[in-house]
C-alpha cells in the first residue's frame, strides 16, 4: 500500500494516518472541515511526514491512489465517493485493520441499542478471566490501534456500528452478536432494509466454524437465516431448546451443550429487560469462547454499567438525576423511559429524520414534563402537544434544561437526560453532552 487516500480526519483518521505513515505509505488526507476547524488535530500530526492535506472540500482528483480508507462518519453514497469507487477500492478502518493483522480471536457486537453495554460487559468478563483483551470499535477506540500490539492470543471485543459494517469486505469475527434492530440512522441509510443489510454484514464472511448470537425476542433478528455460522439464540420471553434464556423463576439458564443454572436475573446490577438481554448476549459469547462459568457469573455480578447509559449522577433532595446521553435514537430512550416513573425528560438533538410517535406514546403516564433542546425540539414539542402533554418546554442549552427540570421536580421524581437524538447539532459527541449534563447537575445547589 504505497499511496492511500484517507477520508475523515477525526479519531479514526488520526489513528489510521499514524499507522500507515509508520508503515511507509504516502497518505493523502481529505476532510470537508477547514484547516482552522482541524487545528488541534493537525498540531498532533505535525511531526508526521509524507502527508498531503486536502481540506475544506471533497477531494476531486484521485490519481495515483492505490486504496481509499473512509472514516465511519463519511456516507458511502456521496457522489464523490461513488466516483472514487469506480476507480479504486474503498474500505473502512475495521476492514483495513483486519487485513493488516488477520487475528483469529475477534468478537463483533452490533445491533441498534445495547452495543456499548454488551461490549463493555463482555470485556469485563474476559478481563476477569485474565484474557489479553482489547475493547475496540464504535465504543471509541479505533481498531487500527491494536494492529501493532495485539497478538494471535489476544481477543478483540469489537463494537460495530452500521457505518463501520457498511465498509467491510473480508472482515470476519469468530463470534458475532446481533442484539436488536430498530429505526436509526435513516438519514444515512435511507431505508430500514438498507440499515439492516449493513448490520448483517457482520456475519457475511462467517463460516461453519464461527458463531452468530441472535436475540430471539426480536422478530427481525430471530428470522435471520442466510448464515453459515452456528446460530445461538438468547431470550427473555421464551424457553429455548438451545441457547440462553430466563426460566419461570427468572433464573438465567445456559442451555448450549448442557443445562446450567447461572444466576437469578435480580443478581445483575444493570436494570431493565434490555439489560438482561445484553447480559444474555454477553453470557452466550463468553460461554462459547470457553470462559469458566464461575468467572462469567462473578463478572456479571460486579458489572454496574457504562458511563452515559442510564448512569446515576446524583440524588439531590430526593430527586434522582440520570444521564442517558448515549440514547441517540427514540428506541433507546423508550427503554430508559420504561425503566422509571415520574420522569422529567430532557430530550432533543440532531434531526436524523426519526419518528417520535412511539417515544411519546411510551412517555404517556410516565413523563410529567418534557424539557426539549436542539434541532428536533420544535418537532417533538408539536407532536407532544397534539398527543395531550401539557407541560412541554423548549430551552436553549443544557444549563437551562437542568435548572428548569430541577425546579419542576418533586421528591421521588427522576430527571432523565435521554435525548432520543444524536448530539451533533450542539456537541462534538454524546459523551460531551453527557458530561455537560453531569457538570450542570453537580453545580446545582
Ligand atoms: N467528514 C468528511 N467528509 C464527509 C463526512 C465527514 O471529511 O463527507 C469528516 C468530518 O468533517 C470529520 C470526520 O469526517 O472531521 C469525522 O469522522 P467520524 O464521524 O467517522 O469520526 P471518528 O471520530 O473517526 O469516530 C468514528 C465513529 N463515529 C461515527 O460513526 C459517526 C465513532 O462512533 C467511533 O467511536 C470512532 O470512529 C472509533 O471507531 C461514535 C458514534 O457516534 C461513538 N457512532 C454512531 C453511533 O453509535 O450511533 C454510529
Amino acid at each position: 500500500m504505497k499511496n492511500v487516500l484517507l477520508i475523515g480526519l477525526a479519531k479514526t483518521g488520526v489513528s489510521t494516518i499514524k499507522y500507515l505513515s509508520k508503515m511507509g505509505s504516502n497518505v493523502v488526507v481529505n476532510d470537508i472541515k477547514t484547516k482552522e476547524d482541524l487545528k488541534e488535530i493537525l498540531e498532533d500530526l505535525k511531526e508526521i511526514e509524507n502527508i498531503e492535506y486536502i481540506l475544506g472540500k471533497h477531494i476531486e482528483n484521485i490519481e495515483n491512489i492505490d486504496l481509499v480508507v473512509v472514516s465511519p462518519g463519511v456516507p458511502l453514497d456521496l457522489p464523490f465517493i461513488k466516483n472514487i469507487k469506480e476507480k479504486v477500492e474503498v474500505i473502512g478502518e475495521v476492514e483495513l485493520s483486519y487485513r493488516l493483522s488477520n487475528l483469529p480471536k475477534i468478537i463483533g457486537i452490533t445491533g441498534t441499542n445495547g452495543k456499548t453495554t454488551t461490549t463493555s460487559l463482555v470485556s469485563s468478563i474476559f478481563k476477569e478471566a485474565k484474557e489479553d483483551v482489547f475493547t475496540v470499535g464504535n465504543i471509541g477506540n479505533p481498531v487500527i490501534d491494536t494492529v501493532d500490539v495485539a497478538t494471535k492470543e489476544s481477543v478483540l471485543v469489537t463494537e460495530l456500528s452500521s457505518f463501520q459494517l457498511e465498509s467491510i469486505d473480508t472482515y470476519k469475527p469468530h463470534i458475532s452478536a446481533i442484539l436488536n434492530f430498530s429505526e436509526d440512522h435513516l438519514n444515512r441509510h435511507h431505508t430500514m432494509e438498507e440499515y439492516i443489510k449493513a448490520k448483517c454484514n457482520i456475519y457475511k464472511n462467517q463460516d461453519e466454524n464461527d458463531y452468530l448470537i441472535l436475540n430471539y425476542d426480536d422478530i427481525l433478528v430471530r428470522n435471520l437465516r442466510d448464515t453459515k455460522a452456528k446460530k445461538i439464540y438468547f431470550s427473555c420471553d421464551s424457553i429455548l431448546e438451545k441457547g440462553v434464556y430466563l426460566d419461570e423463576n427468572e433464573d438465567i439458564i445456559i442451555n448450549i451443550d448442557k443445562k446450567i443454572n447461572l444466576m437469578n436475573k435480580n443478581e445483575l446490577k444493570i436494570r431493565g429487560k434490555h439489560n438482561v438481554q445484553n447480559a444474555m448476549a454477553g453470557i452466550a459469547i463468553s460461554y462459547i469462547y470457553g470462559i469458566d462459568v464461575s468467572i462469567i457469573k462473578n463478572a456479571l455480578k460486579n458489572f454496574s454499567g457504562v458511563e452515559h447509559r442510564q448512569e446515576l449522577v446524583k440524588n439531590i433532595n430526593g430527586i434522582t438525576f440520570i444521564n442517558d446521553s448515549k440514547a441517540t435514537n427514540p428506541d433507546s430512550s423508550i427503554k430508559a423511559i420504561n425503566s422509571y416513573e415520574n420522569i422529567i425528560l430532557i430530550a432533543g438533538g440532531m434531526d436524523k429524520e426519526n419518528d417520535f410517535e412511539n417515544l411519546l406514546e411510551n412517555a404517556k403516564g410516565r413523563v410529567k414534563s418534557l424539557v426539549l433542546l436542539g434541532e428536533t425540539s420544535q418537532k417533538i414539542k408539536d407532536l407532544a402537544l397534539k398527543k395531550g402533554f401539557d407541560d412541554v418546554n423548549i430551552v436553549a442549552n443544557m444549563k437551562e434544561a437542568v435548572s428548569m427540570s430541577y425546579e419542576k421536580a418533586n421528591e421521588g421524581d427522576i430527571v432523565l437526560l435521554s435525548p432520543a437524538c444524536a448530539s451533533w447539532d450542539m456537541y462534538k459527541s454524546f459523551e460531551v453532552r453527557g458530561r455537560d449534563f453531569k457538570e450542570n447537575v453537580n453545580s446545582l445547589k
